[in-house]
């Protein structure tokens, strides 16, 4: 594997060692111990059917991203991913097997947080996701790629579900009648954004589409979010989704898989951290309907994430990497635990943004 993973860094013209690194559920990541180091990943083509397209969507936000830093006096490559070119001049580089990687300066003296354990740190990853967001609002969308299609349509999320039960693959139905019954008799919520998007009151933005924590790297020093990474769901969406889905992972007070569901809570002050600081970067341009759906985005997409992680669960484990038994029926267990939460907290939800 080792010689395989130089040979492939040979074609970036980078020469060195290579180690796994970071807790992605999609790629595999390495970290690469040139100078300066380089972070090498293999591209998911299980999951991101068409790589080319993903990266042409990644190098058009990133540059777009750098001209607008730069323009700002800022330095570009501390705030948006820097690709290394291989021999063929492409940003990625495809293996004789049919696998594609692709090489970027790893962006030094960050962290990239697991969980939150200072407020500061949360407000901060939403400044973060906010400013990029608001940095790609007047980016072409049209110019974009839809990476996976109807990544965040709920509906279309329950119908792969209901696939997954009907194959029943794994033969493990029959385990999770439990959690099979807390989807379903969740499915109502499912077309709540998506109907909002047809009728017009929730516009298509250029939307980052997974703002999980450890997807936005803040600086070691300062604490503050300089670096959104994890661009391959990068195409227009809602903001609703980047602010559910920042929320359904930020404001539990447990890991996302945790087996004791006792330590799962939605904490509503983190809720509220996150929520002034990502409505003071996108101010004005959020409409009233968006606003309004701000608590149903975080139940709608905490949802999701659970009903698929167990379709993934009822697959066979096909799409999530997962790293023991059960691992997807436990993240969805802590999913769901939390959704009912924030379905008693909902009207306590809208006071808070109502703040704002
Ligand atoms: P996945 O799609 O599998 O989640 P990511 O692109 O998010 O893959 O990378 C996995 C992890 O590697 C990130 O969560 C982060 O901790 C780390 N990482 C990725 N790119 C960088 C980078 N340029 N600098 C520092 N850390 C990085
Ligand atoms: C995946 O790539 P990563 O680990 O940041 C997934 C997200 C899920 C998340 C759940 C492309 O995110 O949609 O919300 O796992 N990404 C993709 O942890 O499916
Ligand atoms: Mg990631």
């Amino acid at each position: 594997m080792m010689s395989e993973l130089s040979e492939i860094l040979s074609q970036f013209g980078v020469e060195a060692g290579a180690l796994p690194h970071g807790n992605g559920h999609i790629n595999r990541t390495y970290l690469v111990d040139s100078t300066p180091r380089v972070i090498l990943q293999r591209i998911n083509t299980a999951v991101f059917t068409r790589p080319e397209e993903v990266m042409e969507n990644i190098m058009a936000v990133t540059s777009f991203i750098r001209e607008k830093v730069a323009a700002a006096g800022e330095d570009p490559s501390r705030r948006t991913l820097t690709f290394l070119r291989a021999k063929d001049g492409k940003p990625y580089y495809k293996t004789v097997g049919g696998d594609y990687y692709r090489a970027y300066y790893f962006v030094e003296d960050t962290v990239s947080l697991e969980r939150v354990d200072r407020l500061s740190d949360f407000a901060e990853a939403a400044h973060g996701f906010g400013d990029f967001q608001r940095m790609l609002a007047d980016f072409p969308a049209q110019e974009l790629y839809e990476t996976i299609e109807k990544f965040h349509d709920t509906v279309n999320r329950y119908r792969q579900f209901a696939d997954a039960l009907k194959e029943n693959r794994a033969r493990r139905a029959d385990t999770v009648r439990a959690e099979i019954d807390f989807a379903l008799s969740h499915e109502k919520y499912a077309s709540v954004i998506t109907d909002a998007i047809a009728d017009g009151s929730v516009p298509l933005r250029v939307t980052h589409n997974d703002t999980k924590l450890n997807n936005v790297l803040l600086d070691e020093a300062t604490g503050k979010a300089i670096c959104v990474i994890d661009l391959d769901t990068v195409m227009p969406g809602s903001m609703l989704y980047d602010f559910g889905d920042a929320l359904r992972f930020g404001a539990s007070t447990g890991a996302e898989d945790e087996t004791d569901l006792d330590k799962i809570h939605f904490d509503l002050e983190k809720f509220e951290v996150f929520t002034k600081a990502f409505l003071e970067e996108l101010g004005d341009s959020i409409t009233e309907k968006e606003r309004e759906l701000l608590p149903m985005s975080v139940l709608i997409m905490t949802l999701e994430c659970g009903i698929r992680f167990l379709a993934d669960h009822l697959n066979g484990d096909v799409y999530f990497q997962i790293h023991r038994e059960n691992h997807n029926l436990d993240r969805c267990r802590t999913q769901f635990k939390l959704v009912s939460e924030i379905e008693a907290l909902l009207p306590r939800m809208a006071e808070i943004v109502a703040k704002y």
